[in-house]
């Protein structure tokens, strides 16, 4: 698959730095970078990967001092020729030398279009493209660690390790609809059943990682949910460690959801503070309250709030989320109704204490327990949608060797589970499904 035209980008940052660096890509990056070189050898004489100092200049003028290096297809990171060039920072320098490579017949790169190239020449594949992106956008520790390890091809040897037992379990269906007179005998059979339910426990495993994956990616999204006055905002700023939300004795003084991300050993915990839950008749609570509601619906995670020094009230109906009880101003003491079980962590704002223990809690609820070894397997929400796909494909071949269908059914749905598998890594012919996926990368990646 070969690119014909030759894209020019500046990847870093558009902004003030030491340093700006502009990407060539494609058949004519070499001559292109070299029409405007001004160095004691000419760019297509420099040896690969060696950074070499010169000048770039147009027309005579100096653009600026700068080092190039120049990489030969297929070893680059598009796996085509390819020029950097690493000039003086700031926004002005790299965009004038960026104009006179478009000068000299080099085409604006669009968002993400370098790591497009690499995926279609073979260099990655496509959750090892998507790997780069997340590495990007990681904001801790897990996040990029998990980032890390797709790029590493983690996941994508583990689906074409699946997928190679779909097509193996295909190929035997197959043989059968060429010898239409060999039986299928119970103990091939049996096999056969064995190595369908073996190949669905797979998907199941890899569609199991869709909740962490999402949590690296979006972050935990947890709600501080409570009655008014308990803590709530108190709570917010103590984990954010600074007063991003009022606080105030009187009841009722937040009224829209707060939203920030905190890094909590690790885990993106993105954490909403919420107008308290109560009876009244105030329409700019009752907006709030309404908010509040809708933050619930949405959470992973729910940290109920209550005041320690009072009885308990009743449990908050959450859905399908996490809810953490946990009882703040217990420095004003606890109330006897309380049983402090794990799911219920005494806290006092006011104290900084117990803070430990709920971030304990928080991590808990976050992971399962699961160590972060086993976060290294993380698949993001296109994966799932192609690994749901093939389940349902997987179920259906189960479904009619079962029932004893004549094999062309079972090895229809064989081949549709087997190419949805596919899909994850990606096969060369999707080329709209390209599209939204590189559509989201930054330009110069
Ligand atoms: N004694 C004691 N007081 C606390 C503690 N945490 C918060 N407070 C006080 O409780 C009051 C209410 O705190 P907020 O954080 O505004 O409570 P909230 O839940 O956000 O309240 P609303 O926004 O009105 O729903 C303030 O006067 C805080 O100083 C605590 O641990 N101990
Ligand atoms: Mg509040």
């Amino acid at each position: 698959m070969n690119s014909a035209d030759t894209i020019a980008a500046i990847s870093t940052a558009p902004m003030e730095a030491a340093i700006a660096l502009i990407r060539i890509s494609g058949p004519l990056a070499i001559e292109i970078s070299g029409s405007l070189w001004a160095g004691r050898r000419p760019v297509a004489t420099l040896p690969a990967r060696h950074a070499e100092f010169g000048r770039v200049v147009e027309d005579g003028a100096k653009l600026d001092d700068v080092l190039l290096t120049v990489f030969r297809a297929p070893a680059s990171y598009t796996g085509e020729d390819m020029v950097e060039i690493a000039c003086h920072g700031g926004v002005l320098v790299s965009r004038r030398i960026l104009s006179a490579l478009l000068r000299r017949g080099a085409r604006s790169a669009e968002p993400g279009e370098f790591t497009k190239r690499a995926y279609l020449h073979g260099k990655l594949d496509l959750t090892q493209a998507e790997a780069v992106m997340d590495l990007i956008c990681a904001q801790t520790e897990l996040a990029l660690g998990a980032a890390a390890e797709q790029l590493e091809g983690r996941l994508g040897t583990r689906i074409r390790a699946l997928r190679q037992q779909v097509l193996e379990i295909l190929a035997h269906v197959e043989a059968y609809i060429d010898f239409p007179d060999e039986d299928i005998s119970p103990d091939t059979g049996a096999a056969m059943s064995a190595r369908m339910a073996s190949a669905s426990a797979e998907m199941d495993a890899l569609l199991a990682t869709a909740g962490r994956g999402r949590v690296v990616r979006e972050g935990l999204r947890t709600v501080i949910y409570g009655e008014p006055n308990v803590g709530k905002s108190s709570l917010l700023n103590l984990l954010l460690g600074y007063e991003r939300a009022i606080v105030n004795a009187r009841p009722g003084t937040t009224r829209d959801v707060l939203e920030e991300t905190v890094n909590l050993r690790g885990i993106p915990v993105r954490l909403m503070d919420t107008a308290g839950v109560r009876e009244t008749d105030d329409e700019i609570e009752l907006e709030g309250i309404e908010r509040t509601r809708r933050a619930l619906d949405r959470a992973d995670l729910v940290l109920h709030l209550f005041d320690a020094s009072q009885a308990p009230t009743s449990a908050v109906d959450a859905g399908s989320a996490k809810v953490l009880r946990v009882l703040n101003k217990s420095d004003l003491g606890i109330h006897g109704g309380w049983s402090i079980a794990a799911d219920a962590v005494p806290i006092s704002c006011l104290n900084n204490t117990g803070i430990a223990a709920l971030e304990d809690a928080i991590q808990l609820a976050a992971t399962g327990g699961a160590d972060r070894g086993s976060w290294s397997v993380a698949i993001n929400a296109r994966h799932q949608e192609c690994l749901e796909k093939a389940k349902a494909a997987m179920i259906a071949a189960q479904k009619a060797f079962a029932d004893g269908l004549s094999p062309e059914f079972v090895a229809e749905d064989l081949r549709a589970s087997m190419n949805a598998v596919g899909d994850v890594v990606g096969r060369p012919d999707t080329e709209e499904l390209l599209g939204v996926i590189f559509s989201s990368f930054c330009i110069g990646k």
